[in-house]
């Protein structure tokens, strides 16, 4: 007899109702779940992709330590006691700050964050590192600097809005993101159909620009010279109308001068795009009822990634649309990060949020207490005090996800000690010494309270397990507790571990506490609305299709927390940012001449999640997606045709992958995904080995970086492409 458990799909950020068929502890079938009310049934190819990870075979089901001659099984006991022994010693030996920390992509997609957050307490190191610096990072620095709160996010009202400028992302493929909101190719199409207008500025012609009603090829890297000249125009053509945000905004003297020098017609030529069309995209957005510009990690990866953030922050919020229905939207969501920030400006530590220390050897600050992960190798790899000697890893594969991963691929072999919590050997983990592999989502229980924070309507669900976790396996939450508790020494990481270890033997150990005192508190909970009517731990599980908690309200001038209560237009460090705009206008041109003259950005599939869904076989299916797109005018230069192999080099190295031959890349630009290059000796993905790909950040630069945050710089790195065999002479 089967049953079905509806729960969510939490591959990426859409975060899908579904409804798994299960039989006992098999998987039969998944579907869409027409019940929930945001996904409405839909889902994509990549949900199949959780039951292939429930019953991959290369899956560990057991922690494993290395050895000479490959890995050796251990129980969970003992290999608590060794992940935890390795790090207490480097610890001893060398300081606190010697354990460096990752956190990746999935840890954010799990309520097992709680956990990681207390470890890294336990820990104790300043050296701490996540993806976000490979991603949404300079979105939180420009939103501390404005709003005072990093996580105050603004969300494009995707259903309610008249225009949509969409920068920098590629929503019909990556599902939407700092923009949950599953099916949103329809969502988009339905913005047309009711009159209103998408607009894609992007440097190829997405799968995005292809529902859009209009497409503005751009160059790659030139997107702030892009919004500068459409605010120029709006300044200039007297069309800036702040709306409620007059009352509590200051800054915008300082823009109409900063933007005075930046005329459409000066800056057509760097973004590829003619001054009447810039002109006229600014008047179309500001004469729209209602309009949200949008940017995501074509932007981020940028070293203009902050100062492009905040022009865009902008744009919504001198034309009205910032905090305005079908606008750029704040969330109220279950869990409010927002009394936090509060309290910590209360108390005078707001300022503490971002630069107050230094990377040792790049210098950059920290931004939220992490510093850049582009700095890790050179941290692990150059002697002093306080080098990086041990890392633990949750969830991530840096190797492939950072930049200059070749080299960070070295360092890691150089560490003392490294305990990975991974399911599988991947090009990261098989430099660890010991493996904890925690269960795979349909296995466990989970509550998303992060990603939902991000989301285009209010909401919360959580996710029951759809099947038992099979024999010995743990969630990530448990494996991450006991290293806390193993690990916590000194001031704050003794009370930690001592804290961890009472709630579990009071039965409420997990995320499930956390998450209890958190909703209590949150926008939805029982302190703000009573308890008969506040939203609970259990109040959500009763509801197995989610709880919708409506739309987008507006919130502010409440959600600021930003020292005197107003909204920054024109922050002193982004102004400063804008300055080095005039530079960059000048020396664009300048890595051509050095021999690299196309440039380098990034892609997206959908049948790809970064670097671990390749070893699904229903999902590898049909023809290699890890191609250099190329503009056949550039194929014919070089001497190049559809699938032959070329050469792509940059200032730090060279990969060789097929080339795809297609107009759809503006000339001059290459487009290669990133997430490949499984082929490294030892890595655990068979059905990924067997098509592996290159890793396109064994040509990304670690040391360009955004200006203000420090993230990485993905895009418009320029680089060769050349044949990789050199023909025959005839
Ligand atoms: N060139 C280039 N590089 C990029 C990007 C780009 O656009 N271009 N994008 C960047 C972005 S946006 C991101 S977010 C990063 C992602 O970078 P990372 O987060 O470092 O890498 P992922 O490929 O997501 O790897 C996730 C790892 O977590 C494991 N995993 C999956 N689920 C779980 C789980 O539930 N528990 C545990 N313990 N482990 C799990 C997987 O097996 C895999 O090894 O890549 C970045 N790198
Ligand atoms: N199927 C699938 N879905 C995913 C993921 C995945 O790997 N596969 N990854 C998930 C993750 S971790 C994230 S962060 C999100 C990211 O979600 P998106 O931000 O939507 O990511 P991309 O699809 O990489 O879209 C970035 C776009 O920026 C464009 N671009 C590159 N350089 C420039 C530039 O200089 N200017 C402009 N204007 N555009 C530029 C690229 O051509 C690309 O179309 O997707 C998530 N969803
Ligand atoms: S879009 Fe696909 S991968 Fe993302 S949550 Fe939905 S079904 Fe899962
Ligand atoms: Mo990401």
């Amino acid at each position: 007899m089967s049953t079905t458990v509806h729960r969510q799909c939490t591959l990426c950020e859409a975060h899908c109702g579904i409804r798994v068929e299960v039989e006992g502890a098999e998987v039969l079938k998944i579907t869409g779940d027409p019940d929930d009310h945001r996904s409405r049934g839909y889902i994509c190819p990549k949900s199949q992709a959780l039951k292939d990870l429930l019953e991959d075979p290369d899956r560990l089901r057991t922690p494993v330590r290395r050895i000479a001659d490959g890995w050796e099984e251990l129980s969970w006991d003992e290999a608590i006691a060794f992940a935890s022994e390795g790090l207490r010693r480097t610890q001893e030996r060398h300081g606190r700050h010697a354990v460096a920390n990752y956190l990746g992509n999935p840890g954010a997609h799990t309520w097992s964050l709680f956990s990681f957050l207390a470890l890294r307490i336990a820990l104790g190191s300043r050296n701490n590192h996540s993806a976000s610096s490979t991603d949404q990072l300079p979105q939180h620095a420009v939103a501390t600097e404005m709003f005072g709160n990093p996580v105050a996010l603004p969300i494009p009202d995707v259903d309610r809005t008249d225009h949509l400028l969409v920068i920098g992302a590629n929503p019909a493929v990556s599902n939407g993101s700092i923009l949950s909101a599953p099916g949103i190719r329809d969502r988009l199409r339905d913005i047309g159909e009711r009159g209103g207008k998408v607009v894609v500025v992007d440097p190829r012609r997405t799968e995005t620009a292809k529902l859009a009603a209009e497409h503005l090829q751009v160059r790659p890297g030139s997107d702030p010279f892009l919004l500068l000249g459409m605010l120029h125009t709006l300044f200039h053509e007297s069309l800036v109308a702040p709306g409620h945000l007059a009352a509590f905004t200051d800054g915008l003297d300082e823009l109409r001068s900063l933007v005075a020098d930046w005329s459409p017609e000066r800056v057509a030529d760097l973004v590829g795009v003619d001054a009447g069309t810039i002109a006229r995209t600014a008047r179309e957005f500001a004469a729209a009822p209602t309009a949200a510009a949008y940017g995501r990690v074509g932007v981020c990866q940028q070293t203009t990634g902050s100062v492009t953030h905040w022009l865009i922050t902008v744009l919504n919020a001198v034309t009205g649309n910032l905090d305005r229905v079908g606008g750029a939207m704040f969330t109220t969501p279950a869990v409010d990060a927002l009394p936090l920030f509060r309290l910590l400006n209360r108390i005078g530590f707001g300022a503490k949020l971002q630069r107050t220390r230094t990377q040792r050897v790049s210098g950059q600050p920290d931004v939220l207490g992490e510093f850049p992960i582009s700095g890790l190798a050179d941290e692990i790899l150059t002697p002093g005090q306080d080098q990086v000697r041990a890392l633990v890893v949750f969830a991530g594969n840096p190797v492939l996800s950072a930049p200059g991963g070749r080299r960070l691929d070295e360092a890691l072999e150089s560490l003392d000690f490294m305990v990975a919590v991974d399911s599988f050997v991947t090009e990261t983990t098989r430099h660890a010494d010991v493996i904890l592999p925690a269960v795979s989502p349909l296995e466990r229980d989970d509550l998303d309270l992060i990603i939902s924070a991000f989301s285009s309507s209010n909401h919360v669900r959580y996710n029951p397990a759809a099947v038992p976790p099979r024999a010995g396996g743990r969630d990530d939450w448990q494996v991450l507790d006991d290293l806390t508790r193993g690990v916590g020494r000194g001031r704050v990481g003794r009370p930690i571990a001592l804290l961890t270890g009472a709630l579990g033997r009071l039965g409420l150990a997990g995320p499930a506490t956390v998450a209890q005192l958190a909703l209590a508190a949150g926008p939805h909970g029982v302190l703000r609305r009573g308890p008969r009517k506040g939203l609970t731990l259990g109040r959500i599980k009763a509801r197995e299709h989610g709880v919708d908690l409506g739309p987008l309200q507006p919130r502010l001038p409440g959600t600021l927390t930003t020292r005197d209560g107003r909204l920054a237009l024109a922050p002193r460090v982004l102004l400063d940012e804008a300055a080095k705009l005039e530079e960059l206008a000048v020396t664009r041109e300048r890595a051509r001449t050095d021999g690299f003259d196309l440039t380098l950005i990034g892609r997206r599939s959908t049948r790809s999640n970064n670097s671990w869904l390749h070893n699904s076989a229903r999902l590898m299916k049909g023809p290699d997606r890890c191609t250099a797109l190329l503009h056949p005018d550039d194929a014919r230069d070089r001497g190049v045709a559809d699938g032959d192999r070329v050469r792509v080099s940059s200032r730090v190295g060279t990969i060789e992958v097929p080339v795809q031959v297609s107009d759809e890349v503006l000339r001059g630009v290459v487009s290669i995904p990133h997430g490949f290059g499984h082929d490294r000796p030892g890595v655990g993905w068979t059905v990924a080995a067997s098509k592996p790909g290159a890793s396109v950040n064994d040509i990304t630069d670690p040391t360009v970086l955004d200006g203000l945050s420090g993230s990485a710089a993905f895009n418009a790195v320029p680089v060769r492409v050349e044949p990789a065999r050199v023909p025959a002479v005839a």
